[in-house]
């Protein structure tokens, strides 16, 4: 009965999981190294009730983002160092995959747990690993006056590998906006630019080094405001244009998002449009979580920390004529 064949059966059976085996517990986990880098390990639910336990080292105030890909429906779990579970996921990912994205807010060890989403659940997956550097930082604000047509600024910004760019000028005047990593950017060579027929322009660019950004009007002259925020948006309610009569009009727009709301806005010289947004209900001129009130018709109002509807409303504190505002969530 104990025959050779027998024994090379059974071990077959016991010994089928990966090369990272055994991780089977808090105790005896495997590890990875997490960095800004994708990276991924190919692993297997095997045999059927496999838990994968992986240990990492993670650096406070970066988001950690964890996913699987592949035909295995799997379940993750993330803990702290004392084994507390922090978050878990099932179906985030694509392909009933789960997707964990975690801001991180202390230092240390953490540990990943992958499972099968049923107890019949065995085949191999592909980990992958990565942090990321939460954005929405306002990191450069300019202004300035462009004489006409032609005339240009330039500025720079260094060490951001993404940085969304916004600007506001005189809505009686067409200004537009360049942006190019490493050199300045012209009108024929450039990264990214904005140029729409208003004053209002804005763009997310990523690279790396130094950013350098151009204003440059594309007929009149006026007032310009530009912005710099570290990142990209997760939200964005797209351009809004319209136009105020006069003092006290007011015009109220919204969208849906979390974390750190920037609103902007642009209109005409001589007239001083404010700007006012806040979470989850229309704000007014004595309730807001954020306002851009200069003398300008050139506003930010941000950064707003929330989720929920995040509604910006921009008012005529003088003065009447067109406007560009938009609300963008880091
Ligand atoms: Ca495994
Ligand atoms: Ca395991
Ligand atoms: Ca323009
Ligand atoms: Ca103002």
């Amino acid at each position: 009965m104990n025959s050779g064949s027998d024994c090379g059966w059974l071990d077959k059976v016991e010994f089928g999981g990966d090369s990272y085996e055994p991780d089977n517990s808090f105790d005896q986990y495997s590890t990875m190294s997490v960095t800004s880098s994708l990276q991924s390990q190919s692993r297997s639910i095997d045999p059927t009730g496999d838990n994968d336990y992986i240990r990492f080292y993670a650096q406070a105030d970066k988001n950690y983002i964890f996913y699987t890909e592949g035909s295995t429906d799997t379940y993750g779990y993330l803990y702290d160092s004392n084994q507390n579970q922090l978050t878990y996921d099932d179906d985030s990912g694509s392909g009933l995959n789960f997707r964990i994205e975690y801001p991180i807010t202390s230092s240390g060890y953490y540990f990943l747990r992958v499972r099968g989403y049923s107890s019949s659940t065995k085949g191999p997956y592909t980990l992958y690993y990565k942090y990321e550097i939460p954005g929405g930082d306002l990191i450069t604000s300019k202004s300035g006056t462009l004489s006409g047509t032609g005339s240009t600024y330039t500025f720079s910004v260094s060490g951001y590998p993404a940085v969304t760019v916004v600007m506001g000028g005189n809505e009686n005047a067409d200004f537009d906006l360049y942006a190019k990593w490493g050199s300045p950017p012209t009108t024929s060579d450039y990264d990214a630019r904005g140029y729409s027929s208003t004053s209002f322009e804005y763009f997310t660019t990523s690279g790396s080094g130094t950013l350098y950004i151009m204003v440059r009007s594309w007929s009149g002259s006026g007032h310009w405001k530009c912005w710099g925020i570290s990142g990209s948006t997760n939200a964005d309610s797209g351009r809004k244009t319209g136009s105020l009569s006069g003092t006290g009009g007011t015009a109220t727009y919204s969208v849906g998002g979390f974390s750190k709301g920037y609103a902007f806005n642009s209109g005409p010289d001589g007239s001083d449009f404010d700007l006012y947004t806040k979470w989850n209900s229309p704000p007014t001129t004595s309730s807001y979580d954020a306002r851009g009130y200069s003398g300008w018709a050139q506003e930010i109002a941000g950064p707003a920390p929330g989720s929920g509807t995040l509604y910006f409303m921009v008012r005529s504190y003088s003065g009447s004529g067109g406007y560009a505002t938009v609300e963008l969530i880091f």
